[in-house]
């Protein structure tokens, strides 16, 4: 939409040049007449009016635009609301558009304008603004939010670690240096990324190099590197997917090399056999006679897998428990994630999440050797093609420890020539993680030594599908079949291979009697596994409910004592909170509790109206609170007139480890509707940190040394998508040196935000010698003054978060170190300086606040 706005915008106005102002006594008139109508539509709130009138003067009298700069901007946002909430988008990017033409470097405008984009689902036109509005004021705080906020989607964070793995670069490098020396004249790089792969080509001596890339992003910062290297003329880079690239369209003729990374953890999920069945069939030469050269590096593929048992793989993707806080869930026992290869799995979801296997908090246990899954040469398109064929290959694999198997973990090796190959094993020291299939069977899949696992492996919907089917014991087969209730169903065999086949075939057909399965996210998997938060907030609403009653009882009123509790969750996503409160009240008798649940999916208020009836709660004991209401004043309501709240909980930090956008507000507004004596859970929320020295973290912020990538300048371009806080952190399994004991680095009273700081100083000792190159942070999150819950545990559902600084700060012993913490929004940001020596005196003074 952007670019059509901005082409129909140069057919309607054409640029005239700059006119020396004329002294015009009409035109002054009109001027002055239209700016005082402008301010006239104001006050009447008639933005719309306004704007226009606005836009006439501004265009006529440009003088004038620094006196009337701050009107307008608030008239522009104004009327974008108003015309976003009657949905007239063309309306709303034409009145931006005209407001950037007036104001081209006014950062306001251009970032709130990336808002708008953003919202609308423009996330390349948005980032763009961001990042426009951040050169234009680099300390502009709402477009630096912003910018960060995108910039994880835009360049993910794995492009820095693949930059920073020199021993990969250098591997991909020869072998295009020996394919290009062999004769390979025209190359072209699928998925070039930050354009390293076709430069190698060119600097190899290829005569024409051509590379495309998908995402707009990339692309654009591909062009920036090939240009900054001196090879804008030798390099076409076509933004596009290499699936709808034409000869002579795109370009001239067919090359002699394909050169391509695009594989992922799972090595098919970037559809890499369907671009390279593209490629041979429209875009290569016929195969070489040779038989030592080829045409596609890499040349092929080895797929291992192993089968694991792993606890922490295992809370995130099926229920582990049957009882929490007070709750019994034996009645939801099938709840899967939708990380799901079996056969009855929906063709939308994902075979595989990723892990590095030696980073899981709590290891695991490898149940298999390593198993040779699957060969692939992508020099043989007859191979490629029938990979895609849903062929169905079985393999058995020995057991060699006994165990539960949680999941199936793949690697692969890349075979990039016949000298260099890449590894992304989990025994490697490279930036690659592992794809994990968990195992999805209701039981639990015990083996013991001798056994055989069943596994089926297959290629659909460009992933490599790999699935546990069965395991063979003592000449009989026991099926991991999600229907049945024991843990197995067993057939002799007395030809296991006959009969291995027809205990398949009888499996494929079972899918359409599914039912009663929900799905929850791993996240709130983890969460419904989390026994101690379950329990703590068990206790906490307890209190809360005695306390209450007391002071009930004290007003001693007919009235009061026969009127329920409202209780209102708004937690994001699943949550039992709501429910585990209605049967407090119900267990405690005497004043009944009406708990609300704001969940919206019908999955989720099916799983807790299940979950109401087997815990014998009433059914209007819970109920749902306005469903499909978009914005927080609506959820956040009495539960009736008249009525007050007597508890509200606020889902504070989301999974990645950061703090909920617009917490505060919430906050605010939740402590409006509160009844006397009422709370809102948690009251409190304390963040900890502490000095690390990490260069893994290092890594994966930014493209790291000052030396040029094989000899290109690349790290300057890439790393303007560096972002300072980095999410989804396992601190317990980062590889890193504690410099400092933790400590707390700020307070977030929900209770009562004005004792809320913006910004806070604090003083840290330095507890080891090294370099502080990151901040790792936590919450301990305070359900009322005592109980409390850790974000920061084997058993939570949350990640860890860390502020990565952009200048390492050299520490020894003993030294006293300064931390800025700031809070804008619900973004925190530090800096951080060593203090001086001299200045050591000021270590007897309290941690202040500013
Ligand atoms: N990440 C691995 C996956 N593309 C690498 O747009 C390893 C993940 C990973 N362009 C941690 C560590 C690691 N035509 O920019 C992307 C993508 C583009 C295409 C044009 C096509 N047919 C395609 C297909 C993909 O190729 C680039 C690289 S994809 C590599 C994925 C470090 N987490």
């Amino acid at each position: 939409m952007p670019n059509e706005m901005a082409r129909s915008k140069k057919a309607r106005r054409p640029r005239r040049g700059p006119r020396e102002p004329r002294e015009d006594p009409a035109r002054n008139e009109l001027i002055s007449r239209s700016l005082e109508s402008a301010q006239q539509c104001l006050l009447q709130q008639d933005y719309g009016t306004a704007f226009v009138h606005y836009l006439l003067v501004l265009n006529l009298a440009p003088v004038l635009k620094d006196f009337a700069r701050e009107s307008f901007r608030f008239t522009l946002f104004k009327w974008a609301d108003e015309l976003d909430s009657l949905g007239r988008i063309q309306d709303l990017f034409d009145c931006y558009e005209q407001a950037v033409e007036l104001f081209p470097t006014d950062e306001v405008i251009v970032n709130s304008m990336g808002e708008h984009l953003f919202r609308m689902g423009f996330r390349d036109e948005a980032a763009a603004h961001f990042h426009k509005a951040l050169k234009l004021r680099p300390d502009f705080p709402e477009a630096k939010e912003n910018f960060y906020r995108v910039a994880n989607w835009l360049v993910e964070r794995w492009h820095f670690l693949m930059l920073n793995d020199h021993g990969r670069n250098r591997k991909y490098q020869l072998a295009i240096q020996r394919a290009v020396q062999e004769g390979c004249s025209t190359v072209l790089d699928i998925g070039t990324g930050t354009g390293i792969l076709g430069m190698c080509a060119k600097k190899a001596g290829a005569r024409e190099v051509y590379a495309c890339e998908l995402s707009k992003t990339m692309y654009e910062l591909a062009c920036e590197v090939v240009s900054a290297n001196g090879m804008a003329d030798s390099i076409r880079i076509l933004h596009m997917k290499s699936l709808e690239m034409e000869i002579p369209k795109d370009i001239p003729t067919r090359v002699s090399l394909v050169v391509t990374e695009t594989v992922d953890a799972g090595l098919l999920g970037e559809g890499i056999i369907e671009s390279l069945i593209h490629a041979w069939k429209h875009l290569l030469l016929p195969p070489p006679v040779s038989n030592s050269s080829q045409r596609v590096i890499p040349g092929g593929a080895t797929v291992f897998g192993m089968a694991v048992e792993c606890q922490e793989i295992r809370r995130h993707h099926r229920l582990c428990v049957s009882a929490v806080g007070g709750l019994d869930l034996e009645a939801v026992r099938e709840i899967r994630s939708p990380v799901s290869c079996s056969v009855d799995a929906d063709e939308s979801a994902e075979p595989y999440t990723t892990e590095r296997l030696s980073r899981l908090p709590g290891g695991f246990t490898a149940l298999t050797g390593p198993c040779r899954m699957l060969d692939i040469d992508f020099n043989n398109v007859q191979e490629l093609e029938s990979l895609c064929s849903r062929k169905v290959m079985r393999l058995r694999v020995p057991v060699t420890q006994e165990g539960v198997v949680d999941a199936l973990a793949v690697w692969f090796q890349l075979h990039l020539d016949q000298e260099n190959s890449i590894s992304t094993g989990p025994q490697e020291n490279t930036c690659w993680e592992q794809a994990i299939y968990p195992v999805q069977s209701l039981a639990h899949c015990s083996v013991k030594r001798n056994d055989e696992l069943l596994l089926e492996v297959s290629c659909r919907d460009a992933y490599l599908r790999l699935c546990c089917v069965a395991i063979v014991r003592d000449g009989q087969m026991f099926h991991l079949d999600s229907m049945e209730e024991e843990d197995y169903s067993t057939v002799a065999l007395p030809n296991p291979e006959v009969d291995l086949c027809s205990a398949l075939a009888s499996l494929q057909t079972r899918h359409d009697t599914v039912s009663n399965m929900f799905t929850l996210e791993c996240s709130e998997i983890a969460l419904l596994n989390n026994v101690n938060y379950h329990n703590s907030f068990r206790m906490a609403v307890e209190k809360l409910l005695t306390s209450l009653r007391s002071s009930r009882e004290m007003q001693a009123s007919e009235v009061s004592s026969s009127e329920p509790f409202y209780m209102l969750d708004v937690s994001e996503g699943f949550s039992v909170l709501s429910l585990l409160t209605a049967r407090l009240g119900q267990d405690s008798g005497s004043s009944l509790v009406q708990a609300y649940s704001s969940v919206e999916k019908d999955q989720h208020q099916a799983l807790l109206r299940l979950l109401a009836q087997s815990n014998g709660v009433e059914e209007s004991a819970l109920q749902f609170w306005l469903s499909h209401v978009e914005d927080d004043s609506a959820v956040l309501q009495r539960p009736a007139s008249e009525k007050l709240w007597s508890a509200i909980v606020l889902d504070c930090i989301e999974t990645c480890g950061l703090i909920r956008q617009r917490l505060m507000e919430k906050a605010t507004l939740a402590r409006c509707l509160l009844e006397d004596g009422g709370r809102i859970f948690p009251e409190r929320i304390v963040i900890h940190g502490l000095l690390v020295e990490s260069d893994t973290l290092l890594q994966e912020s930014a493209v790291q040394g000052t030396d040029p990538t094989l000899g290109f300048n690349i790290a300057p371009f890439i790393n303007q998508f560096t972002v300072p806080v980095h999410v989804f952190l396992d601190l317990s399994t980062l590889e890193c040196t504690h410099l400092s004991d933790p400590v707390e680095l700020f307070t977030l009273d929900l209770m009562n935000s004005s004792a809320n700081y913006i910004s806070r100083g604090i003083r840290v000792r330095v507890s080891a010698p090294g370099k502080v190159t990151a901040v790792p942070f936590w919450y301990q999150i305070y359900l009322d003054a005592d109980l409390t819950v850790t974000t920061f545990s084997q058993d939570s559902h949350w990640k860890q978060a860390a502020v990565v600084l952009q200048c390492p700060l050299v520490v020894n012993t003993g030294d006293w170190v300064q931390l800025t913490i700031q809070l804008h929004k619900s973004s925190i940001s530090i800096t951080i300086i060593k203090q001086l020596k001299a200045l050591s005196i000021s270590h007897r003074l309290p941690s202040y606040i500013y």
